[in-house]
Parts: structure tokens; C-alpha cells; sequence
């Protein structure tokens, strides 16, 4: 059974921070297993990832059969209806369109003392993509990551995919040669994490490292983390959806379910100012359920973590929306931008009756790879900034060595460097005098 709450009940309040405080994620705790993992591709590089992908994939490869050959993505490629490609190719351009708009502007500005400062971006040179095999090889993933690696100047975008029992899904082959990924490798797990940090002798080392995965890819990207980059740690999705009276129920039952079925620890949940609508909502959700493909993922998903709140108005659907912090936020209210307005905490907005959160997860053109548990409180999701560092930049002239270094001169003087200091006098042509001599 969901949780059902409302705000005009005793026991609310408690019963909305059980829901908040509830752990979805039985994470195992495989440190150990990956810490190993990774010495042994450190020592011994390809046999490493040979052994490895014979014991935990069934697949027998030699060093030279790590990486597809363009004939084998040409092959599977091929393999891709023409109305799926089309499909994927319009969710790439759309996806690479609204990350295009995303690039920041260096700057650089003279102030009155006469120092030229600012900051320059750049790209990362190498960055690496996983993605997940079997049932959670997302092409759409493929695109969220790989494009806007490309958008930000990455020159060289390497993918690892495991192939168990040597398949693959040729969709996530297309997605990567879309998006202009350079090289791919059929290894996964913490074995293809450590080869894209440390290098094998076929794959060059990358420096920043995205993408979902299992217990193992995530305990290996925690431990590569400071050789390399990565980019958050996912956990399971979620989905806040707030309606009032006026929607359609179904419509609402299907986004809820649309994040149910990703995963058993997924969470759905349903804020309306409705009662009846809340009713209804409940009742098509668990029409719906026995018919779906996924019916035992959704229907655990909802059974465990589903939720629906009754609200007085939707100022307070806000406020509980902000200590929620969703992943995904959808607003199937009259006016959703207003609405909007009053939503500070979430990884992405849907807004009006007519924007499921499906589309975000792959044509809008935002990006799905978003904040989870909360994290949207501070964090955001992946961006081409995820690709970029930024160096900052002094220029100084005499005269504005003249005003501000004597001050830098006496706070060296402070932190008792005096190397530091000299290197300012030196300059000022001060350098015998003491600061407080
Ligand atoms: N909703 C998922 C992404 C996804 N959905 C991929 C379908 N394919 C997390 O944002
Ligand atoms: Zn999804």
C-alpha cells in the first residue's frame, strides 16, 4: 500500500519525515571486492581486463578485441530500424541544441587600480563514459553524457559498455557515434572504471569519468575520485508530481508509474489540493500496474514507496516540495510558471499538463542525469560545465603593483613568509624596508 498523508490531519508532519527519512537504497558494500579490482588492473592492465571480462561477462577476449572495431559498430548499427534512428537522432540534436546554450563566457575586466582580471574556461581533454549493460543500457544515457562532453570541447570521448555473453544493444552503439563518441570498449564494472583512470595498454587514460551504474561502478568512481573526475553518484529516481483538481487521473497515474517502473527503490509521489482527485489517481495507479511490462518493479516501487498528499493549497504543495527536493518536479497545475516561482529545490521542472517527465528523460533537450535523494538542495544536474574547469587570470601593472602589493606584502609579513613578501618588494624596488621597521 502507497502512503497516503494529509496536511489537515494529526500525525502528519511525522508521517511526511518517516517518508522523508526512509532509506531506498540498500547500497552493498563492496569496497573491499573493488579496491582489489582496481590493484590488479594497475599491475597488470590488459591481462587484467581479459581475466576480468572472462569471469564476471562469459566473454573471451583477447587485448585486441577490448575495443569495437568501426566495422563491428558499423555492423550493429546497421542492425537499427529507420524510425528508431530517427527517433535518436532528433533527441541528439535536440539534447546537443539545448546544451550548445549552456556554454559559459570567459571575462576579463580592468579595475581602477589597473589590474586585468577574469577567468577562462576550457574543456577536459579526455573524459570516459559508462554505461550499464544489459537492461540499463540506455541510449538515451548514452546522449545525456556524451553530448555534452562534446558541446563543452572534449577531444577525446571514450565509452566502456559490458557486453555479457558478447551482446550489445546496437542503439547504444548509434548513440555513441551521434554524439561523436571516439572510442569503445566492450569491458564494465570496477574493472573498466580503474582502466579509464589508470590506463591499460589499449585504453589511454581519461581525465574526468560519468555515467550510471551498479554497487561496483560507484564504489570504483569514489576510489578513482582525485585521479580523475567524476560526476555525482545516482541513486534511485524519483518523481514528485503536483496537480489540482482540473487534470486528467490517468495522465497523472502514468507519469507516476513512468518512474515506478525504472527501478523497485524508485520513488513516486503525488501532492494534488484534490481529495477526490488523490482517490482517483490512487485507483487508476493500481488499474494500470498488472498490465504494465514492468509490473513487478512498478508495482514493488509504488507498494514500498509510493506516495500521495493531500494539500490545503498549493503554497503548501511548494513548501513540502522544497524539503522533498526531487529529482524530477512536474506541475500539472492551471499556472505552473507561477507555481514555478515558488520551487527552489528541484533537479528539473515540468511545467503544465502537457510535459510528462518522459520527454525530459529524452527529447526535450535538458538534461535527465539529475540529483537524487535530496541532493538537489545543493547540487544540479550534468551539464557541459561538468566538462569544463575554469582558470582565472591577473595582469598587473607597475601601478597597480604600486597600490595593492604592499598590502599583500604586509600579509605575508603576517603568515611568516617572507619569500612571499620579497617577491612583491622586489618589484617595489622596496625591497630593504620592513613592513613595521
Ligand atoms: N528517468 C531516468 C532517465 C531515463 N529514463 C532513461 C528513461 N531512460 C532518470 O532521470
Ligand atoms: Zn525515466
Amino acid at each position: 500500500m502507497p502512503v497516503f498523508l494529509d496536511t489537515r490531519e494529526d500525525g502528519f508532519e511525522a508521517g511526511f519525515r518517516a517518508m522523508l527519512a526512509a532509506k531506498r537504497e540498500d547500497a552493498a558494500d563492496v569496497g573491499e571486492a573493488v579496491t582489489g579490482i582496481i590493484a590488479e588492473v594497475r599491475s597488470r592492465g590488459d591481462a587484467a581486463l581479459c581475466d576480468l571480462t572472462a569471469r564476471f561477462d562469459r566473454l573471451d577476449l583477447a587485448p585486441e578485441g577490448l575495443r569495437f572495431s568501426t566495422e563491428e559498430i558499423a555492423a550493429q548499427v546497421a542492425r537499427v530500424s529507420a524510425e528508431d534512428r530517427a527517433a535518436l537522432a532528433l533527441a541528439a540534436e535536440r539534447i546537443r541544441a539545448y546544451h550548445a546554450r549552456q556554454m559559459p563566457e570567459d571575462a576579463s575586466w580592468t579595475d581602477p587600480e589597473g589590474a586585468t582580471l577574469g577567468w577562462r574556461w576550457s574543456a577536459v581533454s579526455a573524459a570516459g563514459l559508462y554505461v550499464p549493460g544489459g537492461q540499463a543500457a540506455y541510449p538515451s544515457s548514452v546522449l545525456m553524457n556524451a553530448v555534452p562532453a562534446r558541446v563543452a570541447g572534449v577531444e577525446r570521448l571514450v565509452i566502456c559498455v559490458p557486453t555479457p555473453g558478447g551482446v550489445i544493444n546496437p542503439l547504444v552503439l548509434l548513440a555513441a557515434q551521434l554524439s561523436g563518441v571516439d572510442e569503445i570498449y566492450r569491458i564494465g564494472g570496477a574493472q573498466a572504471i580503474a582502466a579509464m583512470a589508470y590506463g591499460t595498454e589499449t585504453i589511454a587514460p581519461v581525465d574526468k569519468i560519468t555515467g550510471p551504474g551498479n554497487a561496483y561502478v560507484a564504489a570504483a568512481k569514489r576510489q578513482v575520485f582525485g585521479r580523475v573526475g567524476i560526476d555525482m553518484i545516482a541513486g534511485p529516481s524519483e518523481v514528485l508530481v503536483i496537480a489540482d483538481g482540473e487534470q486528467n487521473p490517468d495522465w497523472l497515474a502514468w507519469d507516476l508509474l513512468a518512474q515506478a517502473e525504472h527501478d523497485a527503490d524508485a520513488q513516486s509521489i503525488l501532492i494534488t489540493t484534490d481529495p477526490a482527485m488523490a482517490r482517483e489517481v490512487a485507483l487508476a495507479v493500481e488499474r494500470i500496474i498488472p498490465t504494465l511490462d514492468r509490473a513487478a518493479i512498478a508495482g514493488a516501487s509504488w507498494r514500498d514507496y509510493g506516495t500521495i498528499i493531500t494539500v490545503r493549497d498549493l503554497d503548501e504543495a511548494a513548501r513540502l516540495s522544497d524539503r522533498i527536493a526531487p529529482e524530477h518536479l512536474e506541475l500539472c497545475v492551471a499556472d505552473p510558471e507561477a507555481l514555478a516561482a515558488k520551487c527552489r529545490h528541484a533537479g528539473a521542472i515540468f511545467l503544465g499538463a502537457h510535459t510528462p517527465e518522459a520527454v525530459g528523460d529524452y527529447v526535450s533537450g535538458p538534461n535527465h542525469v539529475l540529483p537524487t535523494a535530496r541532493s538537489a538542495r545543493f547540487s544540479s544536474g550534468l551539464s557541459v560545465m561538468d566538462f569544463l574547469k575554469r582558470t582565472t587570470m591577473a595582469r598587473l601593472t607597475p601601478g597597480a603593483l604600486a597600490a595593492i602589493g604592499p598590502a599583500a606584502v604586509r600579509l605575508a609579513a603576517s603568515e611568516g613568509l617572507q619569500a612571499h613578501g620579497a617577491s612583491v618588494q622586489a618589484r617595489l624596488g622596496t625591497l630593504n624596508e620592513r613592513p613595521n621597521g
